[in-house]
């Protein structure tokens, strides 16, 4: 491995999100809007870009055109300095099919690895929260020497089922011994019989290592084609993958309470609670730190407005998030997340919610424990989240811990 080794990244950002719905109902999950002004995949693409990466491809295929546009208007890069972020569709290069997988998604870009000749690929997927700093994993992945790197955290064993599970060899202490793709009951850790050690889907290869088991993995019939079902356990299967401890990643700037934050937002409720994470004073989840900055589209829109009403009710804000362009006029804003350009009328009260971009809530309105996607609107004296059986009659989607999603465009009636 040269001294100042080649680093390539690539995204994985073909999933569909179905546990996201109906907020994945229109677009890929990475593109969904988070925390305001973000889209999920900018927590991926920050990191890769703030650990020094600069060629990057975004590997896109489900409802992929919010996702691509995104993308291109974000992460416009210096042609000078050869540094891009691409988002790259499926192609169709080795026949007449889609991704049938994420290492088949691979395999059918190999040709942007082969046009880069990198040493080393890093590769990622798009929709967690979190902050990481890839070149200290990048160092362990080097010093280790072995082929293929997997970041692990530990998770409560009861969310063993979501996630790959790593059990390292205590002889060795980086090793992988065994890795189980999402197993009904794993052992739990030796010190923490109530945890696993799960994969975070972010993995680091030897280009020559990479190219190999995918193409390997393509050859085989029975194959799902997946890097956390296939690939990972062909190196493990090896002896020649190893765990990078998340644990010890130290981004700069970072608080002893967002130290090693990292949130999978797979499911409604892990979504909404990233949310909740981002609001309080000393949040649990830092966006203000200048040291690691998360980026995203830079809108050109208007300040934040907070307003009297019509007949001078006043309002407030506490606790919240208001992205720019939005105008909030007497109305009582608390533990929330607002997205751009939404509006809300006088007397209207917003608790506990997440509201996308372009929603518009009326006069008297009530809101709370909801998450109402792009341009919802609800009519003057409306409510979410006030009666669960009236939302569910009305078609919206409700969790088990009563959390109501209104979809695009609907609108919602007094
Ligand atoms: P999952 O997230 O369930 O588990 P997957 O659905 O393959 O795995 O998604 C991983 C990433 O790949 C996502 O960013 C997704 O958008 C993308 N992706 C999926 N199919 C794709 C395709 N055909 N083309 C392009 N991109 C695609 C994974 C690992 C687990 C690990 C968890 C951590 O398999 O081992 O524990 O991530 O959340």
């Amino acid at each position: 491995m040269p001294a100042a080794p080649k680093v390539f990244g690539i995204v994985l950002a073909g999933g569909e999100g179905k546990r996201l719905m109906p907020l994945t109902a229109d677009r890929a999950k990475p593109a969904v809007p988070f925390g305001g002004q973000y889209r999920l995949i900018d927590f991926a693409i920050s990191n890769l870009i703030n650990s020094g990466l600069r060629q990057v491809v975004v590997l896109t295929q489900y409802k992929s055109h919010s996702l691509d546009r995104h993308v291109s208007q974000t992460w416009r890069m210096s042609a000078l300095l050869d540094s891009y972020v691409a988002s790259v569709p499926a192609q169709q290069r080795l026949g007449k099919r889609w991704f049938s997988g994420s290492a088949d998604a691979i395999l059918q870009s190999l040709n942007l690895i082969n046009d880069e000749k990198p040493d080393i690929v890093v590769v990622i997927g798009a929709d967690h929260v979190y902050r990481m700093d890839f070149r200290q994993m990048l160092d362990a992945h080097i010093a280790s020497g072995a082929r293929a790197t997997v970041a692990g955290i530990r998770q409560p064993i009861g969310l063993a089922n979501q996630f790959g599970v790593i059990d390292v060899d205590p002889a060795d202490e980086t090793r992988i011994r065994e890795f189980l793709e999402k197993p009904q009951s794993p052992a739990g850790l030796p010190d923490s019989p109530h945890e696993v050690l799960a994969s975070m889907g972010n993995y680091i290869f030897d280009t020559d290592a990479l190219i190999e088991a995918v193409e390997a993995d393509g050859e085989l019939p029975t194959s799902n084609h997946d890097m956390g079902g296939d690939i990972i356990p062909y190196f493990v299967n090896r002896g020649e993958a190893a765990v990078y401890d998340f644990k010890r990643n130290d981004v700069p700037g970072s608080t002893p309470r967002d130290r090693n934050y990292w949130r999978d937002v797979g499911t409604i409720e892990s979504f909404f609670d990233a949310h909740m994470d981002l609001i309080s004073t000393l949040p649990i989840f830092n966006l203000y730190n200048t040291d690691w900055q998360i980026h995203s589209q830079a809108v050109n829109s208007p300040p934040a407005k907070f307003v009297r009403d019509s007949v001078g009710r006043m309002g407030n804000a506490i606790d919240s998030i208001v992205s720019l362009g939005s105008v909030l006029s007497g109305t009582h804003l608390e533990r929330s997340v607002v997205g751009p350009w939404t509006l809300s009328g006088g007397g209207a009260t917003i608790t506990d919610s997440v509201l996308f971009d372009y929603v518009s809530v009326g006069a008297g309105a009530r809101v709370h424990r909801a998450i109402l996607d792009k341009n919802v609107v609800l009519e003057d004296g409306a409510t979410v989240g006030v009666d669960r059986e009236r939302d569910l009659a009305r078609g919206f989607t409700v969790t088990d811990t009563g959390i109501t999603v209104v979809g695009k465009n609907a609108r919602v009636e007094r």
